[in-house]
């Protein structure tokens, strides 16, 4: 029979296969840009905000499509899933956005989920200070996780990590989150012993980098609040959803 030393490693195997496929969430954003471009006249143009939103948007989509597929997850009551989301899918995109840079970003460059490349001295030049500083340091934090040598899998576990949090208030099945919880932070600690055995402390490292996800993600939320403040958001929009739950 297999060892026991195998078996966090099937599970982490497994929390990994129903990771989405980049290229296939990058023609899915595409698309749907496309579309909506496609249904404006030749004077009613998206503006550049309007195409980020659209892109975080369905970005979100398929994060909250991952989400619901995972079988830990599933195994949840739905308005548990619906608070943990609704806690969670700010840091999510953020995670998802650290991860694209470390996989593919070239210094100085910020990579879109389309695949396009924005260089990070243009959008300091463009952008208002709370975009600047969130972009500022979104790029210290994959500084940081490429030094790390940061991989998928444990990229996948910090985002069970986050959205499995049995500190959210109003979930029933707290003892439920908690040992997934419990369970994926031991994957986490047995993969970066094994695969980086030379780095003891790679485990906390990592660990040390979500409260700073967190905090971004909050900035994130507080931008895109005063812009839907200013009319700026578009109001059928996941996004907007997400976002007006909390200010609720
Ligand atoms: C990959 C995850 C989803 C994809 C969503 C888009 C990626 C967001 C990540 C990084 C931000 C990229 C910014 C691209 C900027 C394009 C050129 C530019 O600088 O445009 C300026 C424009 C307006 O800036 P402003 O709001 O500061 O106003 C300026 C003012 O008018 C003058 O002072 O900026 C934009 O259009 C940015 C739109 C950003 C939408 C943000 C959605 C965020 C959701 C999640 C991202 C999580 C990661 C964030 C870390 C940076």
């Amino acid at each position: 029979g297999p060892s026991y030393s195998s078996l966090p490693s099937n599970f982490l195997d497994s929390l990994l296969e129903s990771e989405q496929d980049e290229n296939q969430l990058c023609a899915k954003v595409l698309s749907s840009l496309q579309r909506e471009q496609a249904n404006r006249g030749q004077h009613d143009r998206l503006n550049t905000f309007s195409i980020m939103c659209k892109m975080a948007d369905q970005t979100l989509f398929g994060l909250v499509e991952w989400a619901r597929n995972s079988a830990l997850f599933k195994e949840l009551k739905v308005e548990d899933q619906m608070q943990l989301l609704q806690n969670c899918w700010s840091e999510l995109l953020v995670l998802d956005h650290l991860c694209r840079q470390v996989t593919y970003g070239k210094e100085g460059c910020i990579y879109l989920v389309t695949g396009q490349q924005i260089e990070v001295s243009t959008i300091i030049s463009q952008a208002g200070a709370t975009l600047s500083s969130l972009v500022s340091r979104a790029q210290d934090l994959v500084t940081k996780l490429k030094e790390l040598k940061f991989d998928r899998k444990e990229f996948v576990c910090l985002k069970y990590l986050v959205l499995f949090n049995p500190d959210v208030k109003s979930v029933v099945s707290r003892r439920q989150v908690e040992q997934t919880q419990e369970r994926v932070n031991r994957a986490l600690m047995e993969h970066t012993q094994q695969s980086h055995p030379g780095h003891a402390d790679k485990f906390g490292q990592l660990l040390l980098r979500l409260p700073e996800v967190r905090s971004i993600s909050l900035q994130v939320e507080e931008y895109l609040y005063q812009r839907h403040l200013l009319g700026d958001l578009p109001c059928n929009s996941l996004l907007t959803e997400m976002l007006h739950t909390k200010h609720n």
